[in-house]
């Protein structure tokens, strides 16, 4: 039988990165901590080259995904410069980073890691790795441990350490990794009545609800709420039926314009797309992004981020519907871009706003580590939920369920 937790999605799992030199043994302690052979060992220095993700539960934390990933000393030329580079770019948004060293000491490429994680706020282990091999060095481990975080011995080859190695990182995860933040619980009690509204259109999967909705009722159920779900056709019927007003309705951003004109203006409506950014990015600095798309001008560069790479749709939010309704609002001319995966452009300078699509497929670190990035070049950074209720003219509205994201709204707007 499958485990059900299997099935979680991966931006709801722990995300745990290994990063060193080549050949330090990343490859052989992800098996070892997986208990699978996930990745190729090989003496070959540069063995991996693209990052290697396994999901996996482990025990007792439960889903999680392991990250093997290039050497950050990979010297082959643009090739291996590119691979530190993503191996560096992935150590930006993992929950928990495997430092791996050799026993018989830390390298300056290692310490130059943890520096980094610690600047980054990233949870840190350091495994000394190959202790069958270097006699176990007292002074290696000393110098370790004197950069303030946990330090393991081990050995891939015997799995001498890996246990404590697995307590280590489960121990980060019990004490130091941010519960997630509720979707929609948070904004109801027991008792209150909720309404849902869910598009039924040809992008919705057959059969399904897709999870921002099943996340949303299963918090309301779990609160005692009662949740009513209909299509955005029966809005108003339900609202007639229902004998007090819903505490909130919170409807597809797609649906949004219809809602609200369902819905009369005493009733808080949200989105799911709105709530899914203040529970896995930072809503208050995407509204604030938001005020850019009213100064866009003739010829400006727009980014739109893509965390996955799926088929486009034929009405593609993000690469069709967006950009149309942006030029119709805007009158003027603006170049698209597109962003596609986990990668991300390091210079964000040539662009005026940055688009980002809900991350359904990453992790909050990781949507944090885009804003982060979009912050400190200056760079304005919003999403499709809040873009698509700005060019519907309904963006206050929704936000006022936020009163801090509309604050900084308002704010920017101003400037
Ligand atoms: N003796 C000993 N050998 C080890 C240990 N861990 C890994 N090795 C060996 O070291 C070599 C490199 O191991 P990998 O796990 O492929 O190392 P890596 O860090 O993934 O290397 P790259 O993918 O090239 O960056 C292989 O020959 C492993 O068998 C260990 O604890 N002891
Ligand atoms: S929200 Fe982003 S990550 Fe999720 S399916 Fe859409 S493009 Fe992919
Ligand atoms: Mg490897």
């Amino acid at each position: 039988m499958i485990p059900v937790a299997l099935g979680t999605p991966k931006g709801l799992r722990i995300h745990i990165g290994l990063f060193g030199r080549r050949n330090a043994g990343k490859s052989s302690l992800v098996n070892r901590l997986a208990n699978q052979e996930i990745s190729i060992v090989s003496d070959v220095p540069g063995t991996t080259t693209d990052p290697v993700e396994k999901a996996c539960e482990l025990a007792p934390i439960g889903p999680v995904v392991f990250i093997d990933t290039a050497g950050v000393d990979d010297d082959a030329g643009s090739l291996g410069a590119a691979r530190v580079r993503r191996s560096k770019a992935i150590l930006e948004w993992v929950d928990i980073a495997v430092v791996v060293g050799a026993a018989s000491g830390l390298e300056q490429d290692d310490i130059e890691l943890i520096h980094a994680a610690q600047t980054l706020k990233t949870p840190c282990v350091i495994a000394l790795n190959k202790a069958d091999l270097h006699r176990p060095n007292q002074a290696a481990v000393a110098e370790a441990k004197s950069l303030g975080l946990p330090v393991v011995l081990c050995d891939a080859h015997t799995g001498r350490g890996i246990d404590e190695l697995r307590q280590a990182v489960i121990r980060i995860v019990q004490t130091q990794i941010d519960p997630d933040r509720p979707l929609a619980g948070h904004l109801a009690e027991a008792g209150d009545t909720v309404l849902l509204v869910t598009p039924i259109d040809t992008g919705a999967p057959k059969g399904r609800l897709i999870l921002p909705q099943v996340q949303a009722i299963r918090e309301l159920l779990d609160t005692h709420a009662k949740c009513f779900v209909v299509q955005q056709d029966r809005v108003a019927e339900a609202l007639s039926e229902l004998r007090q007003d819903p505490k909130f309705i919170m409807t597809d951003s797609q649906a949004v314009l219809e809602v609200a004109r369902q819905t009369p203006s005493r009733i808080p409506l949200t989105t799911f797309s709105i709530q899914l950014a203040y529970a896995k990015s930072d809503l208050i600095a995407l509204a604030e992004g938001a005020a850019a798309l009213g100064r866009l001008r003739d010829g400006d560069r727009v980014l739109i981020c893509e965390s996955c790479s799926h088929l486009p749709q034929p009405e593609d939010i993000g690469r069709i519907k967006i950009p149309k309704w942006l030029r119709e609002h805007t009158g003027v001319k603006l170049n698209f871009e597109i962003s596609v995966g986990k990668d991300f452009p390091e210079d964000l300078s040539p662009y005026a706003v940055l688009i980002q699509c809900g991350g359904c497929v990453v992790t909050r670190r990781h949507l944090l580590m885009r804003l982060r990035r979009a912050s400190m070049q200056g760079v304005p950074m919003t999403n499709y939920g809040l873009a698509i209720c700005y060019l519907q003219g309904i963006l206050e509205r929704v936000l006022a369920c936020h009163p801090d994201a509309l604050e900084a709204y308002l704010k920017a707007s101003r400037k």
